[in-house]
């Protein structure tokens, strides 16, 4: 790995982390729609425009990165030389109205943005459930940390604690988007079987649920859907540095035809289908879509 990446990858992490209890800052008020749509196509909470602004402010400013994307943000804002990192500032974001998990996903890419997984870096989202966690994948594997929230100079500031590494056990449990209505035959197929072999565990935000796969084990998938062939998650900043994660912890990736890493997106909002999860099941997955 490039050393100069290496070392944005890990100050980027940093900066997400910190800056990790001011987006939560932004929860309580920021859970009602603003009535536009982002350049990804989906209403917009005041609450992802916050986490967006905050991020972009840190992330742009950081020196070693020279391209930054985000779901919020129409192009790939260009700040200079480096690697490109790519952010879905609050995955799940309809979360709140229930109040459910949510987080920040990231993709840290040594090559100009939009380019495919295989140029990550490194890759990591942190996780607001009743903890804060974030899990960071690099060149020498998966670490899931405890952010706790310190008194720092900006004011509130995560700081990581309890380092633990983590690999992904035997398959226990499945999520998957979309609806069987829309679902394609050979996809409802494949999921008649899992739903005989493994236990159902959904909540609705992709870092909640692919959380859950990386600790228990099993599939996680937003497939291609009979109207949208492309299914509904981003290439860039959902589906690839999700792929890298679980990759890194033993587990395989799929667009349904070969890794989520080979994906060449069509753009910075490129969909994708996305299936992630143990190698066995994905290769089964793949058999049948
Ligand atoms: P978002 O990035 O606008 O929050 O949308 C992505 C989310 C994912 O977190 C999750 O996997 C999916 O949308 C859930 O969609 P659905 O409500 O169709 O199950
Ligand atoms: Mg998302």
């Amino acid at each position: 790995m490039n050393v100069d990446a290496e070392e944005a990858f890990e100050a980027v992490v940093d900066e997400v982390v910190k800056t990790a209890p001011r987006i939560a800052d932004g929860f309580a008020d920021g859970r009602t729609y603003e009535g536009d749509e982002n350049p990804s196509g989906h209403e917009v909470l005041g609450a992802d425009l916050h986490a967006n602004r905050l991020l972009k402010e840190c992330i742009t400013d950081l020196e070693g990165v020279g391209g930054f994307a985000s779901e919020e943000e129409e192009g790939v804002v260009d700040c200079g030389d480096g690697v490109g990192v790519a952010v879905d500032p609050l995955d799940g974001s309809s979360n709140l109205v229930t109040n459910n998990p949510a987080g920040v996903i990231l993709g840290v890419y040594d090559a100009p943005l939009p380019s495919p997984g295989e140029g990550l870096v490194g890759a990591g989202y942190v996780l607001f459930g009743p903890l804060t966690t974030a899990v960071v994948a690099d060149g020498d594997g998966v670490v899931e940390y405890v952010v706790e929230t310190e008194r720092g100079e900006e004011g509130a500031e995560g700081v990581r604690v309890d380092e633990r590494e983590l690999t992904l056990p035997e398959p226990t449990v499945y999520g998957f988007g979309g609806g069987r209505e829309n679902w394609t035959d050979g996809f409802a197929g494949f999921a008649d079987e899992v739903e005989h072999e493994l236990k159902l565990r959904y909540g609705g935000s992709m870092v909640g649920d692919v959380n859950q796969v990386l600790h228990k084990g099993g599939i996680f998938a937003y497939p291609a859907l009979r109207e949208r062939p492309q299914g509904k998650l981003r290439t860039l900043f959902e589906g690839a540095p999700m792929a890298y994660i679980i990759e890194t912890a033993g587990g395989g990736s799929s667009d349904g035809e070969g890794s989520l890493l080979e994906r060449e997106p069509d753009g910075v909002h490129d969909r994708t289908p996305v299936y992630l999860g143990n190698e066995t099941v994905i290769e089964r997955l793949e058999e049948e879509v």
